[in-house]
């Protein structure tokens, strides 16, 4: 084929891919009027492509040698192939980010529920038929780049709004609140929770001195604490937990009124999380497992949603409560100012290169639009400086907003200029503004035509290092948010404090973590206490030059009192949280454990229940390949007990198969997946000889147990029937998947 032909060809093909990505119908991302999706399209190049070509569009014509001095000779510096192809390589890499460096993102879009126009003039809250594209990354924060997903530790909930007024970044955590209360101790505390400098370890994990040092020091990280111990730092899923702005904001409307506003997210599958055996399993079994499970659930078409909540206070209110709105270890209790849910975030689109978007994508608090506006919370002021700051030094300088996941949707005019890696070609004689050679153009935007202007604070104070001692009672809501949870978290939080305080090898640190964890509540100090084989301490040791901004003086402590004298705020727990009423078991992965001879009615009608109820089915068998049923059904093996693992599955069911069970008992691995799952509290269904299989796991002790009672579920989260199957037991082993968790077989700590 001639060249001019075949770069007709490539031609034709690109046009005919960009066609089909404007053609592509709903959902498949492109062409659903998402204008960022649409932007970044003109960047795609499908990977292929016709020849390979160097940098410079040159086709290459052997990519297996390179050029040499004769066939055994040395390579010639001469090899600009060789050379361009290696530099490259050597340059793929940039520096991961300090904080936050594993992550993974989607796309989606945002819709308004109704216009809020009467609290905010932000565009892109005001019209609910306006969707608004979004790019969110979650991520882990002490760990590296290729650290587990499955650490303990805050989930980071970085959304980005292209809207129409420019890019609004809501960079938020799963927990809404943080372990200090002014910037100025960032770096500190950051460098106590990474693995320790002199011999990096532990990766992704804050089980360790450095971390529980500066934490027995730092008497105002005591709620956070309680946070980070508790499931809410292993989520199930990214898609199952909740998000903060963490921080007070200003919604400002078109009157100029202000108004405080604290931002949640809200997730349609609920609150979930693993225990931490099943982390720590998981961790070595699939260390991607949230990225996979975020991955998997958007191609398959079950798109991840949040409702957008909003806490808003009047500005006459702002002393009104017992704790200082500007202090970022607080939270505003729910049931004091309850959360109006005001729209819908959809993730439906995994991104197409995980370095260009993923790792590329530069969030920044400071990126707001009209009607969304700061307060003087100092951890929020360090933050407005700090995002800038590290993209400049990470994406290499200062045009990384023309980076495509960057970009505003939202038009860009104004006079700054160059810088490494620019790429825009700014044409025209002026840079300058005031001008009179382009007209004025660009020119300033009034308010009147959505320029923003900061709200006009008053402020009337005297330059000073200090804080407020209204930021001074560090212990009531760690109290409140410990009393508020079930006994079961209750005893999660023991343990994971057992377990952190027990990898501290230091002594005095954990006593002085026990004398803080007294200071919260007594009944949990002296549980950690037990485990530690310790006492608490009666008074703290002050260790040498210990200075610490909670060791204030009594007397400038503001009277200790929990925020309006609630005793629990029942929307902190995750169990029974009564903003999560409807239990579903839509996207949970159910393992059916199977060998050849299965029952085929058995498998199939089980299969049919659960999909319908929104459920995905695994089969687990002995080995890959196909399995075929007594009746000569075919199923595919997904997984065998080599590549599978309890751990990464939500329930199991055993079906009614002489032949399958046989071989099933002869499998050591399948008795240890259910006996996992029992101890996991994990749903376990069986059905006709299946429950042979739970018997000789040691699950069923007694062997007639099930024949003594006619219900379906005989303990908890157990589910049987001795027919093959019946729709009642598909419909009580939804009902018992529900349930997630049957916590009464769970041994008290
Ligand atoms: Fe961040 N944080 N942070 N942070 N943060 C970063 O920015 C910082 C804080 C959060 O997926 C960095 O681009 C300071 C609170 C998320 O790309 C850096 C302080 C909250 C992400 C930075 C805080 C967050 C970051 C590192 C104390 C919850 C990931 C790389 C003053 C409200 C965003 C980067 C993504 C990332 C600084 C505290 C959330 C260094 C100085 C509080 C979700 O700029």
């Amino acid at each position: 084929m001639s060249k001019g032909k075949t770069d007709e060809r490539i031609a034709g093909n690109n046009a005919k891919n960009r066609q089909q990505i404007s053609n592509s119908p709903p959902n498949s991302g492109y062409g659903e009027n998402n204008q960022k999706l649409d932007d970044l399209a003109k960047n795609i190049e499908d990977a292929g492509g016709e020849f390979l070509t160097t940098n410079q569009g040159v086709r290459v014509n052997d990519n297996q040698n390179s050029l040499k001095a004769g066939d055994r000779g040395p390579t010639l510096l001469e090899d600009f192939i060789l050379r361009e192809k290696i530099t490259h390589f050597d340059h793929e890499r940039i520096p991961e980010r300090v904080v936050h460096a594993r992550g993974s993102a989607a796309h989606g879009y945002f819709q308004v529920y109704e216009s809020m126009a009467q609290y905010t003039k932000a565009d892109f809250l005001q019209d609910p038929s306006v969707k608004t594209p979004v790019f969110v990354r979650f991520s882990t924060v002490a760990g590296s780049r290729g650290s587990t997903d499955l650490a303990r530790d805050v989930r980071g909930f970085a959304v980005k709004f292209y809207t129409q007024e420019g890019n609004y970044d809501l960079v938020g955590n799963n927990i809404p609140v943080f372990f200090i209360q002014d910037a100025i101790k960032f770096p500190d505390l950051i460098h106590a929770v990474k693995p320790e400098p002199h011999n990096e370890v532990p990766q992704a994990a804050s089980a360790h001195d450095t971390f529980w040092d500066f934490i027995s020091l730092m008497p105002e990280s005591m709620h956070m604490i309680m946070w980070v111990m508790s499931d809410r730092a292993i989520p199930r899923s990214l898609r199952m937990m909740e998000g903060f702005g963490v921080h007070t904001f200003r919604f400002i409307n078109d009157k100029g009124k202000a108004r405080f506003v604290k931002f949640h997210w809200k997730p349609l599958l609920g609150l979930h999380a693993v225990l931490w055996d099943e982390a720590q399993k998981i961790s070595g079994k699939d260390p991607d497992f949230h990225r996979r499970d975020l991955w998997e659930a958007i191609e398959n078409g079950d798109y991840p949603e949040w409702e957008l909540g909003v806490q808003i206070v009047e500005e006459k209110d702002e002393f009104s409560f017992d704790f200082d709105l500007l202090d970022p270890t607080k939270i505003i209790p729910e049931e004091i100012v309850p959360v109006r849910r005001i729209g819908r975030m959809t993730l439906n689109r995994n991104p197409d290169n995980f370095f260009a978007e993923t790792e590329q994508v530069a969030f920044h608090t400071g990126n707001v639009v009209p009607g969304i506006d700061f307060t003087n919370d100092p951890l929020l002021q360090g933050r407005l400086f700090s995002y800038l700051d590290t993209q400049l030094i990470r994406l290499g300088g200062p045009n990384f907003h023309e980076i495509p996941i960057n970009r505003p949707i939202a038009p860009l005019h104004n006079n700054q200029r160059d810088g490494y890696m620019r790429q825009t070609v700014n044409r025209g004689q002026t840079s300058y503004e005031p001008n009179s050679l382009r007209g004025g153009c660009p020119f300033q935007a009034g308010t009147d035509m959505s320029g923003f202007a900061s709200h006009a604070e008053r402020i009337d104070a005297r330059k000073i290092r200090e804080r407020s001692p209204s930021f001074h009672d560090h212990f009531s809501q760690a109290t409140l948010f410990f009393k508020s949870q079930s006994e079961i978290e209750q005893n999660h939080i023991i343990k994971a404090l057992r377990f952190e305080l027990g990898k501290v090898e230091t002594i005095p640190i954990r006593e002085r973590m026990l004398f803080l964890l007294a200071q919260v509540d007594k009944q949990l100090a002296s549980k950690v206490a037990e485990g530690l084989g310790a006492a608490i301490p009666a008074k703290l040791e002050k260790p040498v030059n210990m200075s610490v901004p909670g060791d204030v003086d009594p007397k400038k402590v503001q009277p200790k009192r929990v925020a309006q004298d609630m005793e629990v705020s029942p929307a902190l727990r995750m169990i029974d949280n009564p903003n999560f009423p409807n239990e579903t078991i839509k996207t949970r992965k159910i393992a059916f454990l199977v060998s050849d001879g299965f029952d085929d009615a058995a498998l199939l009608d089980m299969k049919q229940t659960l999909m319908t109820a929104g459920a995905l089915v695994m089969t687990v068998a002995p080995r890959l390949g196909v399995l075929t049923g007594a009746n000569g059904t075919v199923v595919k093996a997904d997984f065998s007990f080599l590549t599978g693992s309890s751990v990464l599955f939500d329930a199991f069911y055993v079906p009614d198969g002489e032949a399958s069970v046989a071989s099933l008992k002869g499998e050591p691995e399948a008795a240890s997946f259910l006996n996992e799952a029992y101890k996991h509290c994990k749903t376990i269904a069986a059905s006709g000889a299946g429950i042979e299989l739970l018997a000789s796991a040691g699950i069923v002790t007694a062997a007639d147990e099930i024949s003594r009672t006619d219900k379906l579920e005989f303990r908890p989260g157990l589910v049987a029937s001795r027919e093959s199957y019946a729709q009642s037991l598909g419909d009580q082993f939804v009902r018992s998947i529900a349930r997630h968790r049957h916590w009464e077989r769970e041994p008290a700590s």
